[in-house]
């Protein structure tokens, strides 16, 4: 009996704690356009987007960021999250210091997830809602997050500092200047010599026909 190859498949998991922006980065980075502002809606549990660039399924999982399905993600189902993973968006809310070391603690439970089931898996750190961080106190804000969150445990890798990226998924063009950076990663590893532009053409406009 003739049966289908299945389509070969890239995951990619979008997490963070609180309501960092989660899905408002999921949705900008597959669609090419800004979050709308006004935009609340909880995630329950996670939502997947697929997407077909040249034969190939782009998987997004958006995470649900309250910290029982946290807990679950990075406890009793982190082998099924976590294996296969080619990259962790890892997304943290600039605006809320006090959730920081919560923020830390979930970040370190992924890693280590990340670390056992794909130890070549992407790491991205996005700082979202820099939108709302007053100019002079930017650079303060940023450094302060990313010399806390570098922080290391002994038992994982250090985070070089340029997986961190200032973003706005409302305004401005951070959110497809930190897109461009992963959207290239993904191509170096999955469609080498694809052009960037091509990639992003294909991946905000395919959507997965294979069951059709
Ligand atoms: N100002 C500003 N607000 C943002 C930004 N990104 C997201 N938001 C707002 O933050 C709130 C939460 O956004 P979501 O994308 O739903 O957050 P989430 O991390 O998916 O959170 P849950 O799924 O609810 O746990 C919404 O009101 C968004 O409009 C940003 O870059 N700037
Ligand atoms: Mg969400």
């Amino acid at each position: 009996m003739y049966k289908k190859k299945p389509m070969p498949q890239i995951k990619i998991l979008v997490s963070g704690s609180g309501m960092p922006g989660v899905t408002s980065v999921a949705r900008t980075l597959t669609s090419g356009k800004h979050a709308p502002a006004d935009y609340s809606s909880v995630t329950i549990d996670y939502e997947r987007t697929e997407r077909v660039v040249d034969g190939k399924k782009i998987v997004v999982f958006d995470l649900g960021c309250q910290s029982a399905f946290l807990d679950r993600f990075t406890g009793e189902l982190a082998e099924f999250i976590f294996t296969g993973t080619s990259t962790l968006i890892y997304v943290v809310d600039v605006l809320e210091i006090g959730s920081i070391p919560k923020a830390k603690y979930y970040l370190d439970r992924e890693r280590e997830c990340l670390y056992k089931y794909s130890p070549s898996g992407k790491l991205f750190i996005f700082l979202n809602k820099i939108d709302l961080i007053p100019t002079k106190m930017f650079a303060e804000v940023i450094e302060t997050i990313i010399d806390y969150l570098s922080r290391n445990k002994v038992d994982l890798p250090p985070l070089h500092p340029s997986i961190f990226y200032p973003v706005s998924c409302i305004s401005g063009t951070t959110i497809f200047e930190a897109g461009d950076d992963f959207y290239t990663d993904l191509i170096s590893r999955h469609f080498p010599g694809m052009w960037l532009d091509t990639f992003k053409w294909d991946f905000w406009k395919s959507i997965d026909r294979s069951n059709s």
